[in-house]
């Protein structure tokens, strides 16, 4: 279990996560020949050349990585050895207000320096060579950084390599954005069983629930009923309640706690007195008890693209179980007729980003194309584990064209196709003895 963050209980595990980076900063900066590093946490970016609207803000992940404190335009000073400076102006502005910290247990961490405009930064910088980090890369020029320390390869994949390895703090932080997801989920389900509403009803109630603003979600929401759930990122939300007896519901939508993601994925079924439904609810068992699968074999030391193939396996037993299809599991895989039904990546990284860094270091097998975690499992690693099954028209017509297709139930997949899909996602944090699910040790108790 992993104590989900509060603020109260934050002291402790956040000093240790700023000791582990400070190590972790200094030897990628060694590695990588700088210095000293500059984050710059990042301006307003304009939505199109031809308006004056801005996209909300997002820090600079290696920037949120140190802090949650989601200002634009804030420096981040890092030196082997030193404090870590943070120089921050503050802009009076008849527009916007700032936005405040949910919690303010980091601020000890730093020298704060307020300074009246950032041109003053340049004074304060070391000599040797200053890496910069971040797109605002004027800022680079105005303190005459070389242009080779800009964003440099070599450093950025060093420091992708210190994001893999989450300390306590980061853990606590993914498990209360799971916290606050599941409250959502589990408010989203309930009423999709209970009444009729849309696909926007259920976006806005998941919002609610989970008190963030569309704009704060660490993704955009996949709220998805019937056939829509075979578009793999569905975001075009009906606004009408589908008239069926029988209806299917895919939700994918997070949350975030101190910068940190969440994303977790449920599918239901209601109205089950069909016999495609009845097939239907077996399919989303059959997914449920494959995830719950491979989760249990997560082990430091394995290849996650192995545990994606064992999935392929998995799923090849579910497609005979409930019916689909008619052959060995070791020729449903062979043929590539698996890849038609699961098209994408068994998980990811995650962490800051909900695609997080550093976990695909090589590309993967040909027959893996979409797959975003190549790593091999190490302690410390926080991933999802997102198995599904689905009725995707233009590969089930592509299926079609193979020899593979004379096992497949066409009709009884004509009849499903109405379901659109099915997929279950858990957040797993991998420690050196054990795996922790974060979604389902922070799922609400049911009344
Ligand atoms: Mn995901």
């Amino acid at each position: 279990m992993v104590t989900p963050f509060s603020p109260e209980s934050a002291g402790t595990l956040y000093t240790n996560h700023i000791a582990m980076l400070q190590e972790g900063y200094a030897a990628a900066l060694e590695e990588a020949s700088f210095d000293a590093l500059v984050v710059h946490s990042g301006l307003p970016a304009k939505q199109s050349r031809f308006d004056d609207q801005y996209w909300p803000h997002r820090l600079t992940p290696a920037f949120a990585h140190w802090l949650p404190l989601p200002s634009p335009d804030a420096v981040l000073l890092i030196q082997p050895g030193k404090r870590p400076m943070l120089f921050y102006s503050v802009v009076e502005d008849v527009w916007e207000s700032g936005v405040e910290p949910e919690s303010d247990h980091f601020w000890n961490a730093f020298d704060e320096i307020e300074v009246a405009d950032l041109s003053g930064v340049a004074s304060s910088l070391p000599r040797g060579r200053v890496g910069f980090i971040g797109e605002a890369i004027e800022r680079a020029a105005q303190w005459n950084l070389a242009e080779e320390s800009v964003n440099s390869g070599a450093l950025l994949r060093a420091l992708d390599r210190v994001r893999t390895r989450k300390s306590d703090y980061e853990r606590a932080c993914i498990a209360e954005a799971n916290r606050r997801a599941a409250l959502g989920h589990a408010a989203v389900l309930d009423a999709f069983v209970a009444g009729d509403h849309s696909e926007l009803d259920l976006h806005l109630l998941y919002l609610r629930v989970t008190k963030q603003d569309d704009v704060h979600t660490p993704y955009k929401n996949i709220v998805a009923m019937d056939e829509n759930a075979a578009v793999l990122h569905f975001v075009n939300y009906g606004s009408k309640p589908p008239r069926h007896k029988s209806q299917s519901l895919l939700i994918d939508a997070g949350a975030t706690c101190m910068g940190y993601a969440s994303d977790v994925t449920r599918t239901a079924l209601k109205g089950k007195n069909s016999e495609a439904a009845a097939t239907f609810a077996e399919l989303i068992r059959g997914v449920e008890t494959l995830q719950s699968e491979i989760c249990r074999r997560i082990r430091p030391g394995i290849d996650y693209e192995d545990l994606h193939d064992q999935a392929h396996h998995l799923l090849a037993g579910v497609l005979r179980a409930v019916g689909i299809a008619d052959a060995s599991e070791g020729a449903l895989v062979d043929s590539g007729a698996t890849r038609f039904f699961l098209p994408h990546g068994l998980g990811h990284s995650l962490g800051i980003q909900v695609h997080d860094v550093g976990c695909r270091l090589r590309e993967p097998k040909p027959e893996n194309p979409y797959l975003r975690n190549t790593s091999v499992i190490e302690s410390g690693q926080v991933f999802t584990i997102e198995p599904g099954c689905y009725f995707i028209d233009s590969l089930m017509q592509q299926l079609k064209s193979l020899p593979i297709s004379s096992v497949i139930d066409w009709d009884l997949v004509d009849a499903l196709t109405h379901f659109g899909g099915v997929r279950i996602e858990d957040n797993m944090a991998v420690l050196a003895d054990e795996t922790i699910n974060l979604t389902r040790d922070n799922w609400p108790d049911t009344p």
